[in-house]
């Protein structure tokens, strides 16, 4: 919430002041523009508080997007910072106010419900006939945690659920697995089993490497699921299965730019059923995650 709404206040005592001490000036020349706005993810709010005008053009600072409504809303494409431009008129008065509007991102929610995610990209697809059970994801980075959208087959289930986390960026160091060989180098690794009825009883570790470097299995135990994970109940999104969890930054150390990670599931025997990005190929490789 911005804290301009008392330029308007202070406008209209000035305009008061003006009208009491000299009644017969004319005051249809006080045209002034100001607003608000309030940001919820990408959508952002706008509240016009312009003075002695009836009509207004914003400019949302997004390729030439305008509006020429009091009060529009406007959802932003992408994070970032937008100079905002607000034009109110009368007649041949007009006056322009210029505010900064930071979108910060999604407000992400380990919830079930799927609509925090409705403007993020995919950052990453398998292609057709790969993957197994598991076809998109999207990531989002909030403060506290790494959070992952998937969507999936009706298979998907993540009876068993492994997910690799190369958190400083270096495919050199930390664990190499052999199901990623064109680039791994994971420092965390995440393994347990996904509970469809009851998500928050999902029973699972991640793991830190600790080893010198290449594919030895040198892993300790940082955290439980249940205490640096959230998940939510299956659903549908986009026609696919979808889910979506988070894992605490708290339990990562230090990270910054971008992380990169593979994500496998297993059904209850073991057997492995789907990868993203697709694994066991020469190419295979960790997808990236921008913080
Ligand atoms: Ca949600
Ligand atoms: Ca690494």
């Amino acid at each position: 919430m911005k804290k301009n709404k008392w330029i308007p206040i202070v406008n209209i005592l000035t305009l008061l002041l003006v009208v009491s001490c000299s009644k017969d000036e004319d005051t249809s020349s006080d045209t002034k523009a100001v607003f608000s706005y309030v940001a919820d993810g990408f959508l952002v709010n706008f509240t016009n508080f312009s003075m002695n005008a009836d009509e207004y053009l914003w400019d949302f600072d997004v390729d030439g997007a305008t509006s020429t409504r009091r009060d529009p809303a406007y959802i932003f494409p992408e994070k970032g910072v937008y100079l905002v431009s607000l034009t109110a008129s009368r007649g041949e008065e007009s006056s322009t106010f210029v505010d900064t509007v930071r979108i910060i991102g999604p407000n992400i929610k380990i919830d079930g419900d799927f609509s925090d995610w409705e403007h993020v990209d995919y950052t990453f697809e398998n292609p057709e006939d790969g993957g197994g059970t598991l076809l998109k994801v999207k990531t989002f980075a909030s403060p506290n945690a790494l959070n992952f959208y998937i969507e999936g087959t009706s298979e998907m289930n993540f009876a068993v659920m492994n997910f690799y986390l190369d958190t400083d960026n270096n495919t050199e160091t930390g664990h190499t697995t052999w199901m990623y060989p064109a680039g791994s180098g994971a420092e965390f690794m995440g393994e347990g089993n996904f509970n469809p009825e009851d998500p928050g009883a999902s029973s699972g570790a991640i793991y830190e490497y600790g080893g010198p470097g290449g594919s030895d299995w040198t892993w300790a135990s940082v955290a439980s699921f249940a205490d640096a994970m959230q998940f939510a109940e299956f659903g549908t999104n986009e026609g696919n299965k979808a889910i979506e969890f988070s894992i605490s930054r708290g339990v990562l150390g230090d990270m910054e730019g971008v992380v990169n990670f593979g994500l496998t599931e297993s059904d209850s025997g073991w057997t492995q059923i789907g990868s993203i990005p697709v694994f066991q190929t020469p190419e295979s490789e960790f997808a990236p995650f921008e913080l």
